[in-house]
């Protein structure tokens, strides 16, 4: 790679408002320029309080430093106060950086409440169409080989606030919060298919959770035997209870929705089922009236994490931008980011790894002015898919279809440097 020109002090122009090459992160083009450090006297250093005496005990399940406990996850307020439990919360993606989510902090989504599972009496049943049916379990399944592999869940329903009329006063974590990455080990669904012995007359595989709702998707077969993994473990430790304890299918890069928790029963049958959840949700209602039914790969799609609505600029300067791109169709191949509303763009920095149907953080500095900005990411896939503007989005669409909302979002920077959600 050449190294880039330089065009001034802070680095060369990538495009306008301030974006600044990206590859002068990597190659020291920024020259002398200071992001935020204080050019003070540095010595001497003085020797705080926490330094002069031993610092405290061992504990046996770690939390996070009590200087970071806003950074939560927010439920939304409950429909029925008697079911606390049903509806969504939210990951905090404008207070953390990298790629994992950590588990904590994991969104969580669940139609009839979180169940109290006890492994030891939990079973999966897997029957229907196959030479054997089968019953597991926990400690049975655990006997099989496991796979890792990074991926993210996303919602169906993740932006559906960017389907308002008019843009609302929300920040990254709302607008975004239901997309998180993990790593996820379990056992490859092919493996046990296999023991059981599909029937060529099966086609579809339907998934049901052992949750109050009984909340159940059909899966196509072909995905059930590509990359559909039956998880125990999530980033390291066994999977959250909200996440699908003990037992949850991953369904790599489809909608978070075909990702049944606390799997119970996968039933090999020859049509789909056509549930609940694949008719009154998670389908796409158009303006026509008409519908579009099982829409299973997340579009691509990115958002900028920072700057972003509490996540604001302390005066004119150099800064970075970050965010967070993904594909349901395999890997993000660019990030383009703009700072004048999708007037001009610039190549972001993609941070290795790049994974396919994973979360992928883009970075890219920028020399703020001080004046008021537009920031936008747009995200192309390894298929070639493109983020579509909003506008293109509703003239495809219209506005009811509240599902896989996957359009160019905008924070306007204003003179203070506040960020807050528009349509641009
Ligand atoms: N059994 C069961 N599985 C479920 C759900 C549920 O309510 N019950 N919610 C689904 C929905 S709508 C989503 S978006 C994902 C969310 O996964 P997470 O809570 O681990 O983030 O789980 C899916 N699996
Ligand atoms: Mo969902």
């Amino acid at each position: 790679m050449s190294r880039p020109r330089i065009s001034n002090d802070d680095g060369p122009r990538a495009a306008g408002g301030g974006l600044i090459d990206r590859r002068a992160l990597f190659e020291g083009a920024l020259g002398a320029a200071v992001f935020a450090a204080s050019a003070v006297a540095a010595e001497p250093l003085v020797v705080p309080d926490w330094s002069m005496a031993p610092g405290g005990p061992f504990i046996p399940y770690g939390q996070p430093s009590k200087f970071e406990s806003r950074v939560t996850r927010v439920a939304t307020p409950p429909a029925n106060p008697a079911t606390p439990g049903v509806g969504a919360s939210r990951t905090p993606h404008h207070l953390l950086d990298g790629m994992i989510t950590p588990n904590s902090l994991h969104f969580e989504r669940a139609h009839g409440g979180i169940p109290d599972i006890d492994p030891e009496r939990h079973r999966l049943a897997i029957h229907g169409l196959v030479k054997r049916p089968l019953v597991f379990t926990m400690e049975a399944l655990a006997r099989y080989p496991m796979t890792s592999r990074i991926a993210f869940i996303e919602c169906g329903g993740n932006g559906g606030s960017l389907s308002q009329p008019v843009a609302q006063k929300v920040d990254a974590q709302a607008i975004r919060g239901l997309v998180s990455c993990a790593e996820w080990t379990g056992v490859p669904l092919s493996i046990l298919l296999d023991e059981a012995g599909v029937d060529p007359a099966a086609a579809w595989v339907y998934a049901e959770g052992a949750d109050s709702a009984g909340m159940s998707r059909s899966i196509p077969l072909k995905k059930a035997w590509d990359d559909t993994l039956v998880c125990l473990y999530q980033n390291g430790e066994r999977i959250r209870p909200s996440n699908g304890y003990p037992v949850r299918l991953l369904v790599p890069g489809f909608e978070g929705n075909m990702n049944v928790k606390w799997l119970r029963r996968l039933k090999l049958v020859a049509d789909p089922v056509i549930t609940k959840d694949e008719t009154s949700k998670y389908t796409i209602l158009l303006d026509s009236g008409k519908t579009w039914n099982f829409v299973w790969p997340i579009e691509v799609n990115s958002f900028i994490t920072r700057p972003s609505p509490g996540v604001g600029l302390k005066g004119p300067g150099l800064y970075e931008i970050s965010g967070l791109a993904w594909s349901g169709a395999g890997r993000i191949r660019s990030v383009e980011v703009s700072a004048d509303g999708g007037k001009s763009w610039a190549q972001a920095a993609l941070q290795d790894p790049v994974l396919p149907k994973a979360l992928t953080r883009f970075r890219l500095p920028w020399k703020w002015e001080g004046g008021p900005a537009v920031l936008q990411s747009r995200s192309t896939d390894e298929a070639g898919s493109v983020q579509p503007t909003r506008a293109a989005m509703i003239a495809e669409r219209g506005l009811r279809g509240q599902f896989h909302v996957n359009c160019i979002q905008s924070w306007a920077i204003d003179e203070k440097g506040e960020a807050a959600n528009v349509y641009a």
